[in-house]
């Protein structure tokens, strides 16, 4: 495969290579605070009173389905239509999220195939709610999609600081390259017990060392759908609002899912 480095960029050899030796890259600031700050304030206009996993932003049908008992608590009609205006806008402005282009084209990079999206979900940890002592146990994301060739990719924006303390993501640096592991299926949408993620087994991880994700606001984690990650709770004081970009390249094949029904969205 011939590649187009750029030394002291973020196209550099050494962050391609990163990338395919760990399983993960972080691009520092990759988003402007302003456009995270103003994303999340959108999210939040559809969360519930946990502040629940929202799933699939850019998609009107689903934020109004995770939004039924708000609409709902509306007073009068005027209320309800002007709510669902502001779905409409929400959607949008998450389906230009999923196609921005300084996330996209570094996809294409990495990848050399032509990327499709998937998948804008946020996680907002925020403390004093249910959701805030989530802690996913150790899983792999392609998992859920059951991409044979494992190339599903996670994009992770990071809408406040992301660390241990707050609630942060731990990963297994190199595990993408033990291929598609076994697991244990556990709900991971809205669940009861607090502890998500199709679990893979302690003994093909036990030789690798997870390592603290340590992002700032506005900085992008992009991580390999193999490579294995988990989650803290949040101890802190901070919510830890971070978004989920999926993507996968086109014509490979994957499982939409029963609940998340994911379809491709063509990105330019
Ligand atoms: O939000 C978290 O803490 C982890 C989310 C996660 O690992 C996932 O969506 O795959």
């Amino acid at each position: 495969m011939s590649k187009k480095f750029i030394e002291n960029s973020i196209f550099s050899e050494d962050n391609f290579e990163k990338y395919w030796n760990d399983g993960f890259i972080i691009i520092k600031g990759l988003l402007s605070p302003e456009i995270c700050e103003y994303s999340n304030s959108l999210a939040k206009v559809v969360a519930d009173e946990n502040y629940g996993q929202i799933m699939h932003l850019h998609r009107e049908e689903y934020l109004i389905s995770q939004s039924s008992k708000k609409i709902e608590s509306l007073d009068n009609l005027n209320e309800k239509v002007l709510f669902i205006k502001r779905i409409k806008q929400i959607s949008k402005h998450y389906e230009e999220l999923l196609k921005n282009p300084d996330i996209t084209n570094y996809l294409d990079w990495l990848y050399s195939r032509q990327m499709t999206g998937l998948l804008t979900n946020i996680f907002f940890k925020e403390p004093g709610t249910k959701y805030s002592k989530q802690e996913w146990l150790p899983h792999q994301d392609n998992n859920y999609l059951s991409n044979e060739n494992g190339l599903y990719v996670t994009v992770n924006v990071a809408f406040n600081y992301m660390s241990k303390e707050n609630g942060g993501l731990f990963l297994y640096p190199g595990s993408h390259k033990l291929g598609n592991l076994d697991s244990e299926k556990r709900q991971s949408y809205r669940e009861s017990d607090g502890k998500p993620g199709n679990k893979v087994k302690e003994t093909d991880i036990k030789d690798i060392k997870p390592v603290a994700c340590e992002l700032n606001k506005g900085d992008v984690l992009f991580m390999h759908g193999l490579c294995v990650h988990k989650s803290s709770n949040n101890n802190s004081n901070d919510p830890r609002p971070l978004l989920s970009l999926g993507y996968i390249p086109y014509g490979e094949k994957f499982d939409p899912g029963f609940n998340s029904k994911r379809e491709v969205k063509f990105l330019n």
